[in-house]
């Protein structure tokens, strides 16, 4: 089950659609705005997280928080780039996404970074299957299957202790399938 549900949150009509080159400008755009919002709350939660954290994950975490930081300032930019309005309200899968960030910060540790090994995993494998050397947007999708981003999720699988954790996987999982629903709805 679980296995299906990476599979569908990996691999997406949206995806493909970037890889071909037949993604609609207006739905990349409204993807694009609510991921900066995504990026904003996932910066909320990985300094929390970060505060709560045990010694050995400080360092991966805190240069997470930094990378997150030059995230935002990069949406910002490719937003401008495209004539994107990024003071955009949440659509509810962003928020449904906000919400589950929020009970992370309430269950323990271990479960909350595990989470996070999870949504950026998961982040990693869905662009990797959008990689195309045609791609109109494939500026993009190399950022965001950049060596440095393949090093950063293995650094925190290192801290993941997904075993016994299925529940959580599987929620993180499916506000991933959701998100991308979103961005074709
Ligand atoms: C929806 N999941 C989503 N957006 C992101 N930017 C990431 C994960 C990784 O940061």
């Amino acid at each position: 089950m679980l296995d299906a549900l990476w599979t569908a949150a990996t691999r997406h009509p949206f995806l493909d659609a970037v890889r071909d080159g037949t993604i609609g400008d207006a739905d990349f755009d409204r993807w694009l705005a609510q991921d900066a919002l995504f990026v904003a709350d996932l910066l909320t939660f990985q300094a929390r997280l970060l505060a709560r954290a045990p010694r050995p994950a400080q360092g991966v975490l805190a240069g997470g928080c930094v990378a997150l930081v030059d995230e935002l300032d990069w949406f910002e930019s490719k937003s401008a780039e495209r004539g994107v309005d990024l003071e955009q309200p949440a659509l509810a899968a962003t928020a449904a996404y906000r919400e589950l960030l929020q009970r992370l910060d309430t269950m323990p540790v271990d479960a909350a970074l595990t989470a996070l090994w999870v949504i950026e995993r998961v982040y990693l494998l869905a662009w990797s299957s959008a990689i195309s050397s045609t791609s109109p947007l494939r500026e993009f999708v190399e950022h965001w299957t950049a060596p440095g981003f393949t090093a950063y999720v293995d650094a925190l699988g290192e801290l993941a202790t997904p075993e016994g954790a299925e529940d959580v996987v599987a929620e993180v999982l499916t506000r991933e399938v959701a998100f991308w629903d979103m961005a074709l709805a």
